[in-house]
C-alpha cells in the first residue's frame, strides 16, 4: 500500500489551498512579508511535490510596507475554471483582497486585480455548475466573526451582487471563523471553515445548504478535525485551515496546516502543509476515517507514482530562497551571482527593529536579507561570509522567527578590528498586536552570548538539535543557546523559522556570501 509522509511541505508553508486539473494537482500557501510571494507547488500523486514557481514575482504584484514580518500576504485560495487559474488572497499591508490569473500555474501570473468592498481575510472563490462564480470570506465588522458569500464577476474582478452572511461557525460564539471554502457535492453546497484560531484550539468545521446563499446547517459531528483534544504533548498540533480536492476516481483528500512542536509546545518551524484522506458517510466528510486525526503517514491515492528530479536547495537560484520585503526595481539589496555566491548590500535597516527611527520611505525598502525555511528539527546551516571594510556594516547567519525573536552569528568591526559574536534577540510580545506582554520583557532586547576576534572572511555555522543551538566560526564552537523562544507560540506572528544571510548597519557596502550548506536530518 503506497503512503504519503507528512508534512508534504515541511517548514513554514501555512494556509494551503489545492486544486486539480486533469491528472495534475496544484497547491499554494501564504507568504507574508517574503518575496517572491505565494509559492506554487505541483504533484501528480499527492506523494511527491515540486515547487514550480510563485504567483507574485514582480514588485508591482507585491507592495509590502515591511512594518513587520507577519504582514503582507495572508491566506491564498487557488481555483481553476474554463482554462484559467485564479489565485485570490489578501495583502494586509494596505491593499486588501486581490486576484491574479494565469493560464500556466508556473506563471507568468497577471498583475493584481484588486477586489473592492470585500471585508475580512481568507477570500475564496467557488465556480458553480452553471458557470457562475461566488466569492466568500470572513467578516468581523459586526463585532463577531461571520462567513459571507457574494456573486463575483470574473471579467471585472468585482463583487456583483448582495453579500449574504452564511454561518458563524459550529461552536457557540466560535472564535475566528475563517478560511472558508465552498464545494458542491450530490446537490448540496458545503461550506467548510476553520474556527478556534490558528493556534492550539484550531479546528475544521462544516455546514451545508441546498442553496449557495443558505440557510446552512452545521454538521452535528463538528468539528470534522481538531487536535486540541490531544493536549499540548501531541506530535501534531494546530490542525486547521483546510481545503478539499476530489480525485478523478471520486476519492477525496484534504490539505491543511499543522505544526510539529519541538521539545514541548514550541512551534519553531511554524505551520506546515499536511495532507490526509477524506471519506464521505451519510452526506458528511470523515477525516482520516477510523483515525480521526492527521497522522505522519497516510494512505496514498490510487495513482501512478510520479517522483520529481531532486533539486539542490543550497543553490541560491533555487525557488526556496526569499527576500524580506519587496525589492524596488533596480534597487534590490540582494544579487545572486551564481548558485554558490550571493551578494547582499548592507542596508541601513536591520530586520530586527532596534528602535531606529525609520522614515516611511526607509521602511518600505527591502531588507538586506536572503533566506530559506527551517524544515527539520535537527540541522546544520553553514556559509562563508566576507565582511567589507566599511566600519558600519554587519553581516552574518541568522535563525529568524520574526522581528522580535532571532539568534544571530555576526561579523562586525570595532575600531577597525574584525570580531564575531553570537547574539540573542528576544522579546515576548502579543502575537497579534506585537506589543510587549504585560510584565513581559522590555522591547526587543539583545544579548551578546559571546564575542571574539575573527577573520574578515569567516566560515559561519549553526548546528541545531531540537532546541539546542551551537554557534561555530572557523570550525571553533563559540557559544550555545536554547532556541525554544523562537517558537511562534512565544514570539508571536504567523511565520516559521528562516535560516537567513543578512547584511545591515548601513553604508550600502556589498557583503559576499559563498558556499551555503543546509543539512537537515530529522
Ligand atoms: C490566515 C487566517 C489565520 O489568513 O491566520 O489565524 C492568517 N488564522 O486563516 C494567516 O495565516
Amino acid at each position: 500500500m503506497k503512503s504519503i509522509e507528512n508534512p508534504i511541505l515541511p517548514g513554514f508553508y501555512p494556509d494551503p489551498s489545492i486544486c486539480r486539473v486533469g491528472e495534475d494537482f496544484y497547491l499554494v500557501t501564504s507568504s507574508f512579508a517574503f518575496f517572491p510571494g505565494v509559492p506554487v507547488f505541483h504533484s501528480r500523486d499527492l506523494i511527491h511535490w515540486e515547487q514550480i514557481g510563485h504567483v507574485l514575482t514582480r514588485p508591482e504584484q507585491l507592495p509590502l510596507n515591511c512594518r513587520h514580518i507577519s504582514g503582507g500576504i495572508y491566506a491564498p485560495t487557488l481555483r481553476y475554471f474554463d482554462g484559467t487559474f485564479y489565485m485570490i488572497t489578501t495583502n494586509v499591508d494596505g491593499i486588501g483582497d486581490f486576484v491574479c490569473t494565469a493560464q500556466d500555474p508556473a506563471g507568468p501570473w497577471s498583475d493584481m486585480h484588486i477586489v473592492h468592498g470585500a471585508p475580512g481575510i481568507d477570500p475564496s472563490l467557488f465556480f458553480d455548475e452553471d458557470g457562475s462564480c461566488w466569492m466568500c470570506g470572513n467578516d468581523w465588522s459586526k463585532g463577531y466573526g461571520v462567513i459571507w458569500v457574494a456573486p463575483f464577476d470574473t471579467k471585472t474582478f468585482s463583487l456583483c451582487g448582495e453579500r449574504v452572511d452564511l454561518w458563524r461557525g459550529a461552536m457557540h460564539d466560535a472564535w475566528a471563523p475563517e478560511a472558508p471554502h465552498i464545494y458542491k457535492k450530490d446537490g448540496w453546497y458545503y461550506l467548510m471553515i476553520a474556527e478556534g484560531g490558528t493556534e492550539f484550539f484550531h479546528s475544521e468545521t462544516i455546514a451545508r445548504a441546498e442553496s449557495i446563499t443558505g440557510k446552512y446547517k452545521g454538521y452535528p459531528g463538528n468539528p470534522i478535525l481538531t487536535h486540541r483534544h490531544l493536549g499540548y504533548g501531541a506530535p501534531i498540533t494546530n490542525t486547521g485551515h483546510a481545503d478539499l480536492v476530489e480525485l478523478a476516481d471520486g476519492s477525496w483528500y484534504m490539505v491543511l496546516l499543522a505544526c510539529r512542536p519541538i521539545e514541548g509546545y514550541h512551534l519553531n518551524m511554524g505551520r506546515e502543509t499536511f495532507i490526509t484522506p477524506v471519506t464521505w458517510q451519510n452526506g458528511w466528510p470523515v477525516v482520516n476515517e477510523r483515525m480521526g486525526q492527521v497522522t505522519f503517514t497516510v494512505p496514498a491515492p490510487n495513482l501512478p507514482e510520479c517522483p520529481f528530479p531532486e533539486t539542490d536547495s543550497n543553490d541560491f537560484r533555487s525557488l526556496c530562497w526569499n527576500h524580506l520585503g519587496t525589492p524596488a526595481s533596480g534597487m534590490d539589496p540582494v544579487e545572486v551571482v551564481s548558485g554558490s555566491h550571493v551578494r547582499i548590500r548592507a542596508t541601513r535597516r536591520p530586520f530586527i527593529p532596534h528602535g531606529e527611527a525609520e522614515t516611511p520611505e526607509e521602511q518600505k525598502k527591502a531588507l538586506g536579507f536572503y533566506g530559506r525555511r527551517q524544515q527539520h528539527r535537527d540541522f546544520t546551516a553553514a556559509v562563508t561570509a566576507s565582511l567589507p571594510e566599511d566600519e558600519r556594516a554587519r553581516c552574518g547567519l541568522v535563525l529568524l522567527q520574526n522581528d522580535f525573536a532571532s539568534l544571530r552569528l555576526e561579523l562586525y568591526r570595532v575600531s577597525g578590528a574584525v570580531k564575531v559574536r553570537a547574539v540573542k534577540a528576544c522579546c515576548e510580545r502579543n502575537r497579534f498586536t506585537q506589543e510587549a506582554k504585560p510584565g513581559g520583557t522590555p522591547p526587543c532586547r539583545e544579548e551578546t552570548l559571546f564575542e571574539c576576534p575573527a577573520a574578515p572572511r569567516s566560515a559561519l555555522k549553526l548546528a541545531v538539535s531540537g532546541q539546542h543551538v551551537r554557534f561555530l566560526c572557523g570550525g571553533e564552537e563559540l557559544a550555545q543557546a536554547d532556541a525554544s523562544f523562537l517558537g511562534s507560540e512565544t514570539s508571536g506572528g504567523f511565520i516559521g523559522a528562516y535560516i537567513g544571510l543578512y547584511a545591515c548597519g548601513g553604508g550600502e557596502a556589498w557583503v559576499d556570501f559563498e558556499d551555503f550548506q543546509y543539512c537537515g536530518t530529522v
